[in-house]
C-alpha cells in the first residue's frame, strides 16, 4: 500500500477510479467540507471552494474527471492520521491524483490550482504561455494566498468564532483585509495604468485564469466577513469583478448544492 494511504483511509479516498479512460484525464479527490459554520447550510468554505471551481472549469473544457470526498472539519476528520498521511497540515482541501504512480498527492490550495493547471489544463486556459502574463499570475496568487487569505481567516474568526470579542484584533485583520482589497482595487480599476482590466493577470484586460480563481472564493464573502456596503464603496472595479465571475456556470457549479454536506451525507 503507498505510505499516502492507511486501514482507515476512507476506501473512496484509498481506491478512487472515474469511468473514462479518455485524455487528459486527472483523478482527483478533493477532501473538502461544507459544514464549516456549524448550523448553516449556507456554510462557507473558501479554501475548498476555489479547488471545486478549477476542477469545474477543467470538466467543461476537457471532461476532467474527479471524485470527492467531504469530511465534516467540526469533528476534527483532518486531524486524524489517515488524514495527515495526505497533509501533515491536517487541513481541507487536498488533492490526491491517482492518474500518477504511486497515487500524489498535493496541500495548499495554491499549490493545488497550480497542479490542475500544469497536469489536466494542458491548453493553459485558465494559466499563460507567455512568461510575463504567466509572471503575473503567480504574484496575484501569491498576493492573496500570503496577505489576503491569512487577513480575512482572521476576521472570520474574530468576528464570527472567536469566544470573546476582542475590538483590537478584529479592527486590526479587517483594516488589513480592507487594505488588501484596496491593492485588488487598484490593479482592477488601472489606477496607475490608465486602463481598467476585467481580470488580475494577462495583457489588456486580462485573462480570467488561477489567480482570479483563487481570490474570488474569498472576496466574495466581504459580507460573510463582516463588512458592509459602505466598507466596499471605495471597491466598485472589485465589486463588478466579483459579478463578473459570479456569472460563470462553472463557478455556479463549484459553489452549488452538488458540495453541500447534506448531499454527500444522502
Ligand atoms: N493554507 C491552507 C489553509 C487551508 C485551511 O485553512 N482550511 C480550513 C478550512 S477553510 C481548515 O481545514 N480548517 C480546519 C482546521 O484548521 O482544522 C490552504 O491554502 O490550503
Amino acid at each position: 500500500m503507498s505510505h499516502l494511504f492507511e486501514d482507515a483511509t476512507p476506501a473512496e479516498v484509498k481506491n478512487a477510479k472515474v469511468s473514462s479512460n479518455t485524455q487528459p484525464r486527472v483523478l482527483v479527490n478533493v477532501d473538502a467540507e461544507k459544514a464549516f459554520l456549524v448550523g448553516s447550510p449556507s456554510a462557507h468554505d473558501e479554501h475548498a471552494e476555489w479547488a471545486k471551481i478549477m476542477l469545474e472549469e477543467l470538466k467543461a473544457i476537457y471532461g476532467t474527471e474527479w471524485t470527492t470526498t467531504i469530511i465534516n472539519i467540526m469533528t476534527n476528520k483532518q486531524k486524524e492520521d489517515w488524514f495527515l498521511r495526505l497533509d501533515p497540515n491536517g487541513r481541507i482541501p487536498v488533492l490526491v491524483d491517482h492518474t500518477q504512480s504511486p497515487p500524489f498527492c498535493v496541500m495548499e490550495t495554491s499549490a493545488e490550482l497550480l497542479y490542475l493547471l500544469k497536469f489536466a489544463d494542458k491548453k493553459d486556459v485558465f494559466g499563460f504561455t507567455d512568461e510575463l502574463e504567466r509572471s503575473e499570475a503567480l504574484q496575484w496568487l501569491f498576493f492573496w494566498h500570503g496577505s489576503g487569505a491569512p487577513y480575512q481567516g482572521q476576521v472570520n474568526h474574530f468576528n464570527k468564532f472567536a469566544k470573546e470579542k476582542i475590538p483590537y484584533a478584529i479592527e486590526r485583520f479587517k483594516n488589513e483585509t480592507l487594505r488588501v482589497y484596496g491593492v485588488l482595487e487598484i490593479r482592477l480599476s488601472g489606477k496607475y495604468t490608465g486602463e481598467p482590466r476585467d481580470y488580475l493577470a494577462g495583457a489588456g484586460k486580462g485573462k480570467y485564469s488561477v489567480a482570479d480563481i483563487g481570490t474570488w472564493p474569498w472576496v466574495k464573502g466581504w459580507e460573510f466577513g463582516g463588512f458592509t456596503k459602505e466598507d466596499m464603496e471605495p471597491f466598485p472595479h472589485l465589486l463588478q469583478w466579483i459579478d463578473r465571475i459570479a456569472e460563470r456556470p462553472a463557478v455556479k457549479r463549484g459553489t452549488g448544492d452538488d458540495y453541500s454536506l447534506d448531499k454527500a451525507l444522502k
